[in-house]
């Protein structure tokens, strides 16, 4: 029987570069991360997610990989990642790596020869085609604006970049390149490492004859997602992975699949244990009026309520017993959750913090805390494109405001303030002095200006922080199967205000109560019959509930 600690742990992410630097270069290292272990643990979390730490000419920040069995010279040395991963050892807690196996860097030798020509042992590592009229071979469009098609003369073919052109997608229909991925796999399973994170996974298998892609309104190239995501052999491929390398470890998985249903995560989340443990979905995080429109996830209006409670409650129901969901608010690809999804007005934001906390971490699921969220960090609130370093901000900029003209400037830069990548990416806020403790020298990246007012040290010297707050989240999950295993009904789904939702498990029931307004406003869900109360942000009862007010009931 495979073990299943996976469905008992709470999962920080690290974004390495942005977390603790310990050399005095500016970039967060492998050594700063060590130094911040009794923090994390501390906290309670059972494991840690490191965002990608190998070699790359970082054009996506390290999702560009130039040689997997390896790491970054800016994080540190191969002995500095031994010695990372024995002390979090030491320290009872585990260590997934992100696994980028969609696309490599183009720097990567694999892709250095392909692109050479068309009969060398790498030729068929990658997806290449012959022009068609003289063009792209079909229209699909790049995750970061453009074509997703990239032109080599010396082979007289178009390459496919699902992302970035430094990203070229590997040929998963080759099985050298299946086993070179699986082999670079077991290099890091076979070091002591307990997992990994699979970057886009569901976007591997491309669909036959690579159709067109169906055309958003006005737009110049096809929205590929429809069309790659859950590929004709993915299961295929999974399962395959699974049998030569996850089944052979006791290690956990967790599959980013863009597109992704609950119908889909039934069978890659099985409970055979055939495919992988979990998965990353998007639905929560893409409500937005027109996911096809041409900018996409960035014109995103406040959410509303319903349709947030829908989308985390339909997969809640449809994979209770059948798979097993992450919950998350954040990571380095979405905005700070406390800014999205409730506010970050200094009247409210400890408590809306909190809220979130209380509304996620009580569902069934391994939940994941993003590096700051356990503080509250906010967005950035930035106004200017100087101040944005993400390529998918410039890329979009340059299409929809220059080239296309879409869309107005200080319009844009609204909705980029909004949703960018780069409210997750700004260095992590240690405390109120230089550079909020992140480094002593020139940071890679601009800081939060909220910082001497939103830092660890503030936190841990303030019992009713969000951070004590997550702590005793995290606590109350690890000592009960209600929280852990219970099943999930969600209450009043047309309710505009309230998130309230239910948990049964043994005969004992969890009742979730989450205030999402700035206003005070009266529920009645039988609250009053509990036996305890378990947690809630307001030290002090009320009969109705305040602003952002969340509250935990227990009923033996
Ligand atoms: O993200 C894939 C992905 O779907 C995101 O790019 C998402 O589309 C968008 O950025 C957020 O709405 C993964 C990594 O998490 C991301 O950092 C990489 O840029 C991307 O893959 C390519 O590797
Ligand atoms: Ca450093």
């Amino acid at each position: 029987m495979k073990s299943t600690w996976f469905k008992d742990s709470v999962i920080y992410q690290i974004y390495p570069m942005s977390f603790q630097d310990s050399n005095h270069d500016g970039i967060g290292d492998l050594n700063g991360i060590r130094q911040r272990l009794p923090y994390l643990k501390n906290l309670g979390v059972d494991v840690l997610w490191l965002n990608p730490i190998y070699k790359s000419p970082n054009v996506d920040n390290g999702y560009d990989i130039a040689d997997y069995e390896s790491i970054n010279p800016d994080y540190g040395t191969m002995e500095d990642f031994d010695n990372l991963l024995s002390d979090i050892h030491e320290n009872g807690m585990k260590l997934l790596m992100d696994l980028v196996v969609n696309h490599t860097s183009d720097q990567h030798k694999w892709f250095q020869e392909s692109k050479k020509s068309k009969d060398n042992p790498y030729s068929d590592f990658y997806v290449w085609r012959d022009p068609v009229d003289g063009h792209e071979p079909n229209n699909w469009g790049s995750y970061f604006s453009g074509p997703a098609w990239t032109y080599v003369p010396e082979r007289g073919q178009y390459y496919l970049h699902l992302f970035a052109k430094e990203q070229p997608d590997l040929n998963w229909e080759n099985p050298v390149v299946r086993q070179h991925v699986y082999d670079l796999m077991k290099f890091w399973l076979d070091k002591g490492v307990d997992g990994f994170r699979m970057d886009v996974i569901n976007l591997i298998s491309k669909p036959e004859g690579l159709p067109d892609a169906p055309m958003p309104e006005g737009g110049e190239y096809g929205n590929v997602e429809p069309l790659v995501a859950d590929g004709p052999r993915l299961n295929e491929f999974l399962q395959e992975m699974n049998r030569e390398v996850l089944s052979k470890y006791d290690i956990m998985t967790v599959g980013e699949m863009p597109g992704s249903t609950p119908e889909d995560a039934t069978q890659y989340t099985n409970l055979d244990g055939t495919e992988l443990n979990m998965v990353f979905q998007f639905q929560h995080v893409n409500l937005s009026p027109n996911p096809d429109a041409r900018l996409g996830k960035y014109i995103d209006s406040k959410i509303k309520l319903p349709e947030l409670k829908q989308a985390l409650s339909r997969w809640e129901e449809d994979l209770d017993g059948k798979g097993w969901n992450s919950l998350y608010w954040n990571n380095h690809d979405q905005p700070r959750a406390v800014s999205r999804f409730a506010t970050d007005d200094p009247k409210y934001r400890v408590r809306a913090a909190k809220m979130l906390g209380t509304t996620l971490h009580f569902m069934q699921g391994t939940p994941f805390v993003y590096e700051g969220e356990e503080i509250g960090m906010t967005n950035n609130h930035f106004t200017k494109l100087s101040e944005y370093e993400d390529l998918e901000v410039k890329n979009l900029y340059k299409q929809a405001v220059e080239d296309e003209k879409i869309i107005k400037p200080e319009l844009f830069m609204k909705y980029v303030a909004d949703r960018s990548r780069d409210n997750a990416r700004t260095p992590m806020q240690w405390d109120d002095g230089k550079n909020a403790g992140f480094t002593d020298s020139e940071p890679w990246y601009r800081l939060n200006p909220n910082y001497p007012e939103i830092n660890v040290k503030q936190a841990v010297d303030d019992k009713d922080s969000v951070y004590y707050y997550y702590q005793k989240l995290i606590k109350l999950r690890h000592e009960s199967e209600l929280i852990r295993y219970g099943n999930y009904e969600l209450l009043d789904p047309t309710d505009d205000e309230v998130f309230a939702y239910k948990r049964h498990y043994n005969g004992q029931t969890l009742l979730v109560i989450s205030n999402f307004t700035d206003k005070e406003v009266s529920r009645d869900y039988g609250q009053d019959a509990a036996d305890e109360l378990l947690i809630s942000n307001y030290e002090d009862k009320s009969e109705n509930l305040r602003p952002y007010e969340t509250r935990a009931y227990l009923f033996k």
